[in-house]
């Protein structure tokens, strides 16, 4: 394993710290290569039911590493933008939930790769940005798209045409962070919120990620019919069983992914 990316775990929970202190998390090829793997390794990880991704240091991660893009061909460049995308792909295809724990800057495509985790987390320290068109770039991994999503289409142009950052107060309010804490607590309450989806039932969790994703891609009746379905499958499993009786039995459920 890279140290580029730390791959520890806490409990349940899978925590990945970008480990690139220096260049404030900068993603270069290394870095996203490495995030690769422990997206993956974490997706192997049976005992592994949610992932905390977090910066070491005073950045989440100041985005893609400019120095290294000033160098590319335009190939380069394409390639670049497929392994950026497909990192954030890969932890969006995660079944278990993954929570972005933003202690500092989260800009370009560190606040994408933030957007890519199920939901955000921030210090009251942090800020967020698309700094890209003062680069003369726009947003490459995958920004555009899942900003409009969380933020709404005004905002996401605000933030994006202007490049401007914004506090983690701004973030809090426009929703594009759903809890923002003191800078010592942060990780504790992602990884918190981590373990407390991990005690759900899996298959559960799994399932409701993955209608939620598909419902929102699809016209509001055949979200419907796929919550159907999927309601009906996960009704099927033995843990659906386990925790209905547990909670006629008044005690805690034991579920076992099945
Ligand atoms: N890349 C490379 N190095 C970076 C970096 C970055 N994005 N951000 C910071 N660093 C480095 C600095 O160069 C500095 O290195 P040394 O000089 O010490 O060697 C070190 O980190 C500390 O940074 P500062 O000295 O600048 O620290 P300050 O506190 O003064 O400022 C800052 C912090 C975050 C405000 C500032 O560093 C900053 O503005 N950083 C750049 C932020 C930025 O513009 N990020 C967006 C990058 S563009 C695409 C694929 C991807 C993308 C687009 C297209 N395709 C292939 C189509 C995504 C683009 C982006 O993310």
């Amino acid at each position: 394993m890279s140290e580029l990316v730390r791959n520890e775990r806490r409990g349940a929970v899978a925590l990945l710290t970008l480990n690139r202190p220096k260049a404030l998390n900068a993603l270069d090829r290394a870095t996203l290569e490495a995030l690769h793997e422990a997206i993956a390794e974490v997706a192997n990880d049976a005992g592994a039911r949610a992932l905390v991704l977090t910066g070491e240091g005073r950045a989440f991660a100041a985005g893609a590493d400019i120095e290294q893009m000033s160098r590319m061909s335009p190939q380069e460049a394409e390639t670049f933008s497929r392994l950026g995308h497909s990192s954030a792909a890969a932890l969006e295809s995660l079944a278990i939930p993954t929570i972005a724990a933003v202690a500092g800057f989260a800009l370009g495509g560190g606040c994408e790769l933030a957007l890519a985790c199920d939901w955000i987390y921030a210090s009251r320290k942090a800020r967020f940005g698309q700094p890209e068109v003062a680069l003369g770039l726009i947003p490459g991994f995958g920004g555009t798209s899942r900003l409009v999503r969380r933020v709404g289409i005004a905002w996401a142009k605000q933030l994006v045409l202007t490049g401007a950052n914004i506090e983690a107060e701004e973030a809090l309010r426009i929703g594009l962070v759903n809890r923002s804490f003191e800078p010592d607590e942060l990780l504790d309450k992602a990884l918190e919120a981590g373990e407390t989806a991990a005690q759900r039932g899996p298959l559960a969790v799994a399932m409701a990620k993955r209608v939620i994703e598909q419902g929102q891609d699809a016209d509001v009746r055949t979200a419907h019919v796929l919550e159907q379905n999927a309601f009906g499958l996960v009704s099927a499993s033995r843990d659906c069983r386990e925790g209905m009786e547990a909670f006629l039995q008044k005690r805690d459920p034991s579920f076992r992914g099945e």
